[in-house]
């Protein structure tokens, strides 16, 4: 079967939740896609950061095959002996004291709001029923209910309500719009440390710190969502360390398991995490030995491969080259790390005709919002495929 036809399938039987560039791929290694006529491409998407360790990368392959041959699902019903060493590993890792698998990055948001509302009643003294959680403009963190309630984009509640009480918005970047919305009520505030769906937008230098400062004068939960600027995208293990913060909890997702299978979780401590019991909350697969046998041989991958000190460097250097196109399309070029947002101009058109002829010139990228367009390639990218990549980005946007 062709593109098309695997395409005319796809709409007729899929329900019609994405508008995605019309490529359909069938296998991957490293930096390159294959589609199903045969076209290669260099994904510069890499699954919204979830193949930083680069696709089906042949360590975590067989980390996946070898446990798969053992055992996948226990249930937390009973225990398994991937779990146990996944949860040393990242605490050792991250200096972070618990961990709380879950499988997608919303439920590990999820986890980290129920997390902060129990602390809230049971260690801060907030009455029953009033704990509020203070969210940031232009946020993403999934698509529940309770989180699209903080969302500030109208398409993601449209039709969802009614909502979730409890939470409050504030201005991203402002320090002092967060200070002014903070009560004796408020149990947390989450954060992302850069913003991915947001247009990958860098907070002002000093802007977590201060935050940071907030939160532990005024005894509110700091979480910072780092499921898409986490485990190296940044530059950095997380983005928080720009600042030389520690947050109460960090949500980690997409990446922990180098994209090859659903793995996330709240890393944070003994004073926060330990207000579950058991029986407070759950999943059947979160902690299962196949993902976490996946997620420590990603991790392993990371740390060996030197990715996170790769992307950091990477990072600069594309950035420095994508500044060298001659264009009067670029309003800004921006992000940290191997995680860039390319703002165009209103009168650029919107990035999307942009993605689609590089999409013909064998690069894979992804619009966000109307005019930015992300370069967020897996961390494993050589130099010259940089080189490669830009000069293909040259072409679409030389006037
Ligand atoms: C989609 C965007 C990226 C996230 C942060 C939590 C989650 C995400 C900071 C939830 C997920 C995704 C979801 C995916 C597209 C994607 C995305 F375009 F929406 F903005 F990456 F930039 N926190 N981000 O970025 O994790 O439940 O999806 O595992 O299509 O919705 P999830």
């Amino acid at each position: 079967m062709n593109t098309r036809e695997y395409i005319e399938i796809e709409e007729k039987y899929g329900a019609h939740n994405y508008h995605p560039l019309d490529v359909v791929i069938e296998k991957a290694q490293g930096v390159w896609v294959w589609d199903v006529d045969g076209k290669k491409y260099l994904d510069c998407l890499a699954a919204y950061s979830a193949v930083n360790q680069g696709h089906c990368h042949p360590r975590i392959i067989k980390a996946m095959k070898d446990q798969a041959d053992n055992v996948t699902l226990t249930s937390r019903a009973f225990r398994n002996n991937q779990l146990p060493l996944l949860c040393k590993e990242l605490c050792e890792m991250t200096g972070f004291e618990m961990v709380l698998p879950m499988n997608s990055g919303a439920e590990a948001v999820e986890t980290a709001l129920k997390a902060a509302r129990k602390w809230g009643y049971k260690v801060k003294g907030v009455q029953e029923g009033q704990a509020e959680i203070i969210a940031c403009t232009n946020n993403f963190g999934g698509r529940t209910i309770s989180i699209v309630t903080f969302s500030t984009e109208a398409q993601y509640k449209d039709g969802f309500g009614p909502f979730t009480p409890g939470f409050k918005i504030v201005e991203y970047g402002n320090a002092d719009s967060f200070e002014k919305a903070i009560t004796p009520n408020t149990v947390a505030f989450i954060v992302e440390p850069i913003q991915g769906e947001g247009g990958v937008i860098v907070p002002p230098d000093g802007y977590l710190k201060k935050v940071s400062e907030l939160c532990k004068k005024n005894n509110v939960l700091l979480i910072t969502d780092e499921i898409q600027s986490g485990l190296g995208r940044s530059g950095k293990l997380f983005a928080f360390q720009y600042e030389g913060i520690m947050p109460d909890m960090v949500t980690i997702g997409k990446a922990l398991s180098g994209g090859c299978y659903p793995v996330s979780a709240v890393l944070s401590s003994k004073a926060v995490l330990g207000v579950f019991k058991p029986g407070d909350h759950g999943s059947t697969f979160g902690g299962n030995p196949l993902g976490c046998a996946v997620a420590r041989e990603s991790l392993k991958v990371l740390i060996e491969e030197k990715l996170v000190e790769k992307s950091f460097e990477f990072g600069e250097y594309f950035r420095a080259e994508l500044r060298k196109i001659n264009t009067t399309h670029v309003k800004e070029i921006r992000g940290r790390g191997l995680f860039i947002g390319v703002e165009l101009k209103p009168e650029a058109g919107g990035a999307r005709k942009y993605c689609e002829g590089l999409m013909k010139l064998g690069v894979l990228c992804k619009e966000t919002h109307e005019h930015v367009i992300r370069f967020a390639p897996p961390l494993v990218i050589t130099k010259e495929e940089i080189d490669w990549a830009v000069e293909q980005v040259r072409k679409v946007l030389e006037n």
